[in-house]
């Protein structure tokens, strides 16, 4: 995407997180990055050295010393000249530094203002630009390994492929408009049918890719549910590692909701406790039991929870639409019992059974560890994918060449609204918009 012709302001954010560190970092990019830097350093640093420098502010009192950085356009993060001031992390000394920026020309950046930047200036396309703000975000290793090959470009390489495809069954396809008197021969025809189902295959292989990335973004919600005292507590410790949920023999222990991060594989996992179920005229525990509710409707995956040699009632109807697991515990106190088939036995107590329960959880939510790689894909992302199948879909079923090649046409337009080739401004502003600020 080429550059806007306007002048853009000169941006400034604190780079690093608020609070206190060795090193906190104010960034600026903008065409008057030189004037800034010779009224705040005295000059302008030389291009890609780390250079010692005294920070002043505008009346020539010291704010801070240490280093700087500056990148000439076009070889910085956004393409425009880019300057870092390095200094001591403190937030009474990032926010002077930052102010004296200001002061000096500066504007506050926006969320994701420097990523956008670099979007405009061709540095990244869109699926790179948001792969930035996920691998920020990663809740896990697996899910930060593949945000960085999404910013290494993988997956609009990926995209890129399948783009490419449809651009030379089109070129083919209207050279077959060009000349409506000719008969089609049959070996054009068989041949644009042969590449469609090829196009079909891949665009599958990276929508069966992107799910499973999917799930890496934004982790797998699963709620532990079941009668009071079936050790549901001692469950989410289990998975925890940790004891973070209070485990009594008293039944109706738990009333809040209680949400751990818990990582299975590297793949991350919300697992929530909840309060038991029961008719219960306990004020408190009644509200708990509507926060149980609650959770079901929002879950992935429900763990039904029974005690092994119980009667296994009382979840038959959860108010949940999600996947279930219905899982069998304290089996340590029931010798030699078996779960029905396609539950799973567990002992919190002794952890048996445990690494079945973790590798149930990821199957049912849809992970297959197939060691390939996954694309960390956006909601996004997810529907442009099955925009472009459904229109591949349609161009299968189109009578005439010039309905299959609009359905061709708009298989590519949902795909290259991926990287970003054609993106309202409304839409771009919303992808930033979530970014921190400094980034
Ligand atoms: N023997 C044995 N006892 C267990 C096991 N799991 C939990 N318990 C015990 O069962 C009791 C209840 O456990 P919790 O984990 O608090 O059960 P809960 O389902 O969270 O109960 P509520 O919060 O009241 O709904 C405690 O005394 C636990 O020590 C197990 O696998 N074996
Ligand atoms: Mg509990």
């Amino acid at each position: 995407m080429p550059s806007d012709d306007v002048v853009r302001d000169t941006i400034a954010a604190i780079a690093t997180p608020s609070g206190r560190a060795g090193i906190g970092v104010v960034r600026l990019s903008g065409a008057r990055v030189p004037q800034i830097a010779a009224l705040l350093l005295g000059k302008l640093p030389e291009p890609r050295r780390a250079t010692y420098a005294v920070f002043k502010d505008a009346r020539g009192e010291r704010i801070d010393e240490g280093i700087t950085l500056f990148f000439p356009a076009p070889g910085s993060y956004t393409g425009e000249a880019v300057l870092e001031l390095q200094g001591h992390g403190g937030p009474v000394v990032m926010q002077a530094l930052l102010g004296a920026c200001l002061d000096a020309g500066a504007r506050l950046a926006e969320p994701g203002e420097f990523t956008r930047r670099a979007f405009l200036e061709g540095k990244l396309d869109l699926a790179q630009a948001e792969a930035v703000a996920d691998l920020i975000d990663a809740a896990s290793r697996e899910a930060a390994r593949s945000a960085l090959r999404s910013l290494a470009g993988e997956f609009s390489a990926a995209i890129g492929a399948l783009g490419a495809e449809l651009i030379e069954l089109r070129a083919l396809t209207e050279a077959m408009l060009d000349f409506p008197e000719e008969e089609v021969d049959s070996l054009h025809r068989e041949d644009a049918v042969a590449r469609l189902a090829r196009v079909s295959a891949a665009l599958d292989t990276v929508i069966a890719k992107s799910r499973q990335g999917s799930l890496l973004r934004t982790g797998i919600h699963v709620v532990l549910a079941g009668r009071p005292n079936v050790g549901k507590s001692s469950l989410l410790n289990r998975l925890a590692g940790e004891e973070r949920a209070i485990v009594t023999p008293v039944p109706g222990t738990t009333r809040d909701a209680l949400r751990e991060p818990v990582q299975i594989e590297g793949v991350p996992l919300i697992v929530v406790d909840t309060a038991g179920l029961r008719q219960s005229v306990d004020e408190v525990e009644r509200l708990g039991i509507e926060r149980t509710q609650r959770e079901l409707r929002g879950a992935d995956l429900v763990l039904a929870v029974f005690e092994a040699g119980k009667e296994a009632t009382g979840l038959e109807e959860l108010a949940t639409g999600a996947a279930r697991i219905d899982v069998y515990n304290k089996t340590d106190l029931v010798p030699g019992f078996a779960a029905p088939a396609g539950a799973v036995a567990v002992s919190a107590k002794t952890g048996a059974g445990l690494d079945r329960l973790r590798k149930a959880i990821l199957e049912a939510a849809g992970w297959h560890s197939t060691g390939e790689t996954v694309f960390l894909a956006r909601e996004r992302h997810l529907r442009a994918l099955e925009t472009a199948r459904r229109h591949l879909a349609a161009a299968r079923g189109a009578r005439q060449w010039e309905f299959f090649a609009e359905e061709l046409r708009l298989a590519q337009v949902a795909l290259a609204g991926i990287t970003g080739e054609f993106t309202a401004d409304d839409l771009l502003g919303e992808i930033f918009a979530r970014f921190c600020v400094g980034k």
